[in-house]
């Protein structure tokens, strides 16, 4: 039987919820114009006032914000409440740029664990379950967040954070873990570590996991699934609206409902910034409707995905969002071509390689080059230089026809690639360097 946090609002009819948005909206949209003169320019700019926007409807003609509006009001200029009613922030990594920094009010931290709790309960988690958070703690909002939601839930929570796994496969076994929230990269890092160590996956008390924090494939998930006997559940979220959360799936696994109480969530096509229909791709933006300290209006996610009203067998009527396929500012651009490293995961993930792997692009004679590395499992090791440049010719041709251009394919060792503790680091562009 599904399980749900919040049930009345998680599946609440589509008036309800259109309703709640457009009351929020409106308030929030007074609360900038009140609050917040960096997001007030930019509403004078367009030359609306509040008075323009009576419903969700009206939210197309609000101001984007982007990264670049977070740097230039860094760190206090879009603060929605004076500093005093502030309790935490929480920062990004900083790998593409200036750290973001979010501020939260206890309002704020309360509605982000809010949607953790809803995750987790969607993953099939109650008050009896062992809920393992080996996400970072700290700056980054993997691990307050899960933890928070867990603490919510009710579960027992065991905060290992991220890294020593050793010492995360002690706890899983010792306290029987039954639900463990980490990147998929390092779910897919403790799998194979667990499987070296023996344990099958009947001997591993995982039922469930909740994975997200960067872009990951259906063969990744099918490969944890099978290696930890659990089911794998994605979840979403950035720092700017809170952390983990904003959206998450349910037992259906066919995308991610997005927390819609509390954000809207839209597509635009990214050069024209008009919004798109469902099952259209373009670019995420947010808006984020009942937060206090760092109220997004429009935020521009960069994340590419679309989204779907289409009835969900779990019974929530939130509106799903498809797996990111990667970021705008990830996408590859060889030799003309638009190039995601999901596409290249899938193509090694589907010849039978784990997710071992880096991209490394380089520009050599004015020509871009490809350049992908991926480790034999250790079970297709070997020395036979005949097996290997044939295994290399099938991933050669695998990726020409996913991106229809040729890249260069290096087979290493087993435990060559280092292994990622958080968001793994799959590119190598030389040529930005
Ligand atoms: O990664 C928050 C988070 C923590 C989400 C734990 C899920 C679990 P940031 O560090 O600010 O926040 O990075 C946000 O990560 O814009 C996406 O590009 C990417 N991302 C997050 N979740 C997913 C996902 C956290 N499930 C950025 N699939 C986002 C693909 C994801 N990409």
């Amino acid at each position: 039987m599904e399980k749900y946090y919040q049930e009345a609002i998680e599946c609440a009819s589509r008036e309800e919820i259109r309703a709640i948005q457009s009351e929020r909206l409106v308030k929030q949209v007074r609360h900038v114009w009140d609050n917040v003169p960096y997001y007030r320019k930019k509403m004078e700019e367009k030359g609306i006032t509040p008075d323009d926007i009576q419903s969700v409807d009206d939210l197309k003609k609000l101001p984007f914000l982007s990264k670049a509006d977070l740097r230039e009001a860094y760190p206090y200029g879009l603060l929605g409440v004076p500093l005093k009613d502030c309790v935490r922030i929480q920062s990004t990594s900083g790998t593409t740029g200036k750290r973001v920094v979010a501020f939260y009010t206890h309002h704020d931290i309360d509605l982000w664990e809010e949607c953790c709790a809803r995750a987790i309960m969607a993953a099939g988690g109650t008050d009896e379950d062992v809920c393992q958070v080996s996400y970072g703690y700290g700056l980054f909002t993997g691990g307050p967040g899960l933890n928070g939601g867990s603490h919510k839930v009710g579960c027992l929570t065991i905060p290992t954070s991220s890294g020593n796994t050793e010492r995360q496969i002690m706890f899983i076994m010792d306290l029987q873990a039954t639900i463990l929230c980490c990147t998929p990269s390092y779910a897919a890092y403790l799998a194979e570590t667990m499987k070296e160590m023996g344990y099958g996956p009947d001997d591993i008390p995982l039922k469930a996991g909740i994975f997200g924090a960067e872009a990951w494939s259906e063969e990744m998930r099918r490969d944890i699934e099978k290696t930890l006997g659990i089911k794998a559940y994605d979840i979403y979220g950035l720092t700017e609206l809170s952390g983990p959360g904003v959206s998450f799936e349910c037992s259906a696994q066919g995308g991610m409902h997005v927390n819609e109480d509390h954000f809207i969530a839209e597509v635009i096509d990214p050069e024209t910034g008009e919004p798109l229909p469902d099952g259209v791709q373009g670019e995420l933006v947010f808006t984020a409707i009942d937060k206090e300290a760092f109220p997004m209006i429009r935020y521009r996610t960069r994340d590419i995905c679309t989204l779907t009203h289409e009835k969900c067998s779990c019974g929530r009527t939130h509106v799903r969002m498809t797996k990111p396929k990667g970021r705008t500012d990830d996408m590859l651009i060889i030799r003309g071509v638009n190039v995601f490293p999901s596409q290249i995961e899938t193509v090694l993930l589907n010849n039978g390689y784990a997710a071992n792997y880096q991209i490394i692009v380089d520009r050599v004679n004015n020509t871009d080059t490809l350049d992908v590395q991926v480790e034999m499992t250790p079970e297709m090791f070997t020395d036979n230089v005949g097996e290997i440049s044939e295994r290399q010719k099938k991933l050669v041709d695998g990726l020409k026809s996913m991106l229809g251009i040729k890249a260069k394919v290096s087979l290493v060792a087993p435990k060559s690639i280092t292994r990622s503790e958080g968001k793994a680091v799959r590119v190598i562009d030389k040529r930005k360097i």
